[in-house]
């Protein structure tokens, strides 16, 4: 790379925005950037196609992708973040104003989304054969802003001002056939590089367009609206993430979306097998394995069983023989309400003949059981179609010769519980892929200084790519002078964070304050509840006893509520009304604050993250799978605050539990505690509970006259008898929290013991980079070795 970048800069940019590079806008500059970036890495994006295209590989079907920006990813994974500061200082604009110009590719939810965007970096830092496909979103997920508290939602267009970072392949585009539409899919290849190489992966998108430009028929004969509404429908498949997390809606619009991109991703499959190894595919699943991010892209199994019978000849059994030779499925969650059933009808409207193989699927699978000796009833609740409804996790377990959850007590629990039956008929397709996230974004790239620090220490910047030599550096836990530094950075960070949050929201936060975060998807099992009911309830102790000696502190909370999910939307305003609640009190403010930072995203979570002092891992036990953000907060020396669920527990398992705080009622405890639970009894038993929950209905907070404060405490108290009074048994676990949260405080004082319980957090996180967990679907399900170019 011995080209100068501030010429390349320089030209990109002018031809971008048709002025001098000096008076372009960051937003064109980044422009320009990114198409010198692109051009940069084209040659080697070229022979890594070209490599993997003949070799054995996997390709990772997700239905959401959450990449948030690609500039900083990209200029740090070529080593070109100082030349391209030179270069846009070169022409008087900052750098970081041109990073922050660019918009988060928000095509995914949250975690399983984000997941994603992690494994395909770490796919590209290991040179593995991997491709991932998706849609090409034109909204991603909505934007948030609060009115009077409330979440509002907003449109999130990211890339209609022009996004460099995905081509166009038109000559590449397949057909997709629906019973009522034919549609072209036109691929749109995201670059995906990594860190310490050549290779540069793909993400390919998908977007629909129609078949032709215009239905000249019915633009001639003055329909000329008929040929517009023609095109929108077309459009409409591609246009919006649906924003619900965890939870399953049954949208027709959906189950289209799923099978548009599973089968133009099939068909790209199958076409380039026969490029490399001729017609006869019953070799497919020698070459090709496709893991499923959830039931979302499960359609592929009876699609890719069609398209080798019906457009390459091959008989049912061979096709079988493929298909289970090919599918790994990864399950997400153990939420009910997350299960993915169509009705039968509906897949009759669009795919008949897709409808009509799974119906032999099931044909089959009964058969199969049957003869196996399997009772009826078990056989009725485990069969793909039942009751007019098609389960596609069903479909999944079947088909699949893989089956992994994404936690060790996630994978039990499925194993002993959600998936049980299957589980004790095939025990040998199931195990556990604990999840991970990158270091190059999650630490290298988002902390600079802790990384600077890290590299110093070690002697070189390889632990980016192996986080676990970050071991070696356990012992400066009781180096003083290292552990001053630590503190140093925390410091720093806290104010880059109060500096990015004064410019972005207006807000002031006083950076000597201890930060408490919790980030993540609002959902009630998660519970934001139990956070925003202990400090309500240190706001009433400080009012109590406003002598008392109490630490500066600040909660930060980012999350977004799925629109339709009211309760959760309720929480969001309750956080905000503690918020106002505090702020307005001119003694405890001095003390506490709260902070909602609006529209949480991936580029938010890149400064809270490397600020934070406590990460809030507070989930009732069994309901979280994995949690992600829990590991990066890990790395970035912050401590768990957590039940053990998920990964947390082996988080703990990593550090000792002498480095995390951990409190409330186990996976195993809480069916016989829920057995006698009162909530009632619990709330009037409780210190400070009463007082807390009197706040929803005594005129403390305002909800307009709309009732959703007493339906919030409703909810707690009193069964509506689908479900029981607390389900997630915020009251019960209440007690404990305060126990543990309090001390937590006193701890934190202590600054040198704090900061060396930090350091062996991020010293002990080496088993959550994603690489960990990308070599082990590597190695033990996908069986791909690297392709270096
Ligand atoms: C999340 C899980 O809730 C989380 O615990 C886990 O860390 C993450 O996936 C990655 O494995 C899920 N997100 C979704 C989103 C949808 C459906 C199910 C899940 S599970 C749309």
């Amino acid at each position: 790379m011995t080209k100068d970048l501030t010429a390349e800069l320089g030209s990109f940019t002018r031809s971008v925005s048709g002025r001098r590079p000096e008076v372009s806008t960051p937003i064109e500059m980044w422009t320009g950037l990114s198409e010198a970036v692109v051009s940069r890495i084209a040659d080697n994006w070229e022979k890594t196609a070209k490599k993997f295209a003949s070799a054995r590989t996997e390709h990772y079907f997700s239905a959401e992708f959450l990449m948030g920006r690609a500039m900083l990813n990209n200029l740090t994974n070529l080593g070109l973040v100082d030349l391209a500061r030179e270069a846009t200082n070169a022409f008087g604009i900052n750098l970081v104003d041109v990073l922050e110009s660019e918009p988060d590719a928000s095509l995914g939810n949250g975690g399983l989304g984000r997941l994603a965007a992690c494994f395909l970096d770490s796919c590209a830092t290991l040179d593995l054969p991997v491709t991932g496909y998706g849609i090409l979103y034109r909204y991603g997920l909505f934007k948030q802003s609060f009115e009077d508290g409330y979440q509002r939602e907003h449109p999130d267009p990211w890339m209609e001002e022009g996004y460099p970072f995905v081509i166009r392949r038109e000559e590449e585009f397949r057909i997709v056939h629906f019973a009522d539409m034919t549609v072209r899919a036109i691929p749109y290849d995201m670059p995906i590089t990594g860190y310490g190489t050549k290779n540069v992966g793909t993400l390919r998108l998908w977007k629909s367009e129609p078949m032709e430009e215009f239905d000249y028929d019915a633009f001639n004969s003055q329909r000329f609206t008929d040929a517009i509404i023609e095109r929108e429908r077309v459009a409409d498949l591609c246009r919006v993430l649906y924003p619900n997390d965890t939870t399953y809606e049954g949208k027709v619009l959906r189950v289209r979306q799923q099978y548009f991109f599973v089968s133009a991703s099939l068909q790209t499959m199958i076409d380039n097998y026969i490029d490399h190894h001729g017609e006869d595919l019953r070799g497919f699943a020698d070459y090709n394995c496709i893991q499923l991010n959830d039931t979302h892209p499960v359609l592929a199994i009876p699609e890719l069983m069609r398209l080798l019978m019906d457009e390459h000849g091959l008989g049912w059994d061979d096709a079988w023989n493929i298909v289970t030779h090919t599918f790994a499925y990864t399950n997400h969650t153990v939420l009910a309400e997350a299960l993915e059933t169509w009705e039968y009808s509906i897949f009759q409207r669009l795919f008949p003949r897709v409808l009509e193989i799974i119906a032999e699927i099931d044909r089959r699978f009964r058969e199969e059981l049957a003869q196996a000796g399997y009772d009826q009833g078990k056989i009725d609740y485990m069969a793909p179609i039942q009751n007019g409804s098609i389960h596609m996790a069903w479909i999944a377990c079947y088909a699949s010769f893989s089956i992994n959850g994404v936690a060790a007590l996630h994978t039990q629990i499925i194993e002993s519980d959600t998936l049980h039956d299957w589980y004790d008929i095939w025990p040998e397709k199931f195990n556990n892929k604990t999840n991970g996230v990158t270091p190059r974004r999650w630490l290298r790239q988002c902390n600079p200084r802790l990384s600077s620090l890290l590299t110093k220490l070690s002697g070189s910047d390889e632990w980016v790519r192996d986080l676990d030599r970050l071991h070696a550096l356990e012992g400066y836990a009781d180096d003083p002078e290292v552990l001053s530094e630590l503190l140093q950075i925390k410091h720093a960070n806290k104010k880059d964070f109060a500096a990015w949050l004064k410019r972005r929201d207006g807000i002031e936060v006083n950076p000597d304050a201890i930060f408490d975060v919790q980030i993540k998807r609002l959902h009630e099992y998660k519970r934001q509840l139990l956070n925003a009911f202990y400090i309500l309830d240190l706001y009433f102790r400080i009012k109590d006893n406003p002598e008392g000696d109490y630490p500066p502190r600040v909660f930060i909370f980012g999350a977004k509520a799925a629109p339709g999910y009211v309760r959760a939307k309720t929480i969001i305003k309750f956080i905000n009304a503690i918020g106002e609640l505090i702020a307005s009190d001119p003694e405890v403010s001095k003390i506490l604050q709260v902070v909602f930072v609006p529209n949480y995203n991936v580029s938010p979570a890149e400064n809270i993250i490397p600020a934070a002092d406590v990460s809030e891992q507070i989930s009732v036990a069994g309901k979280e799978a994995s949690g992600t953000s829990n590991m990066k907060f890990m790395m970035n020396g912050a401590l768990t605050l957590g039940t053990m669920d998920g990964a947390n527990v082996e988080i703990v398992d990593a550090v000792g539990d002498d480095n995390a705080y951990i409190f409330g009622a186990r996976v195993d405890e809480l069916e016989q505690l829920r057995a006698g639970y009162d909530p009632v009894r619990t709330m009037h038993e409780t210190p400070g509970l009463e007082r807390v929950l009197n706040t929803l209905i005594d005129g403390t907070f305002d909800d307009g006259g709309t009732g959703i404060f007493h339906d919030l405490r409703r909810s707690l108290l009193e069964s509506p008898g689908y479900e029981p009074a607390d389900m997630y048994y915020v009251l019960g676990d209440f007690a404990d929290y305060r126990k543990v949260r309090d001390q937590l405080v006193e701890d934190y004082l202590d600054r040198h013991s704090w900061a060396a319980m930090c350091w062996r957090n991020i010293c002990n996180s080496g088993r959550f980079s994603s690489d960990r967990t990308i070599r082990d679907y590597a190695n033990d399900v996908w069986k791909i070795e690297p392709q270096k170019i």
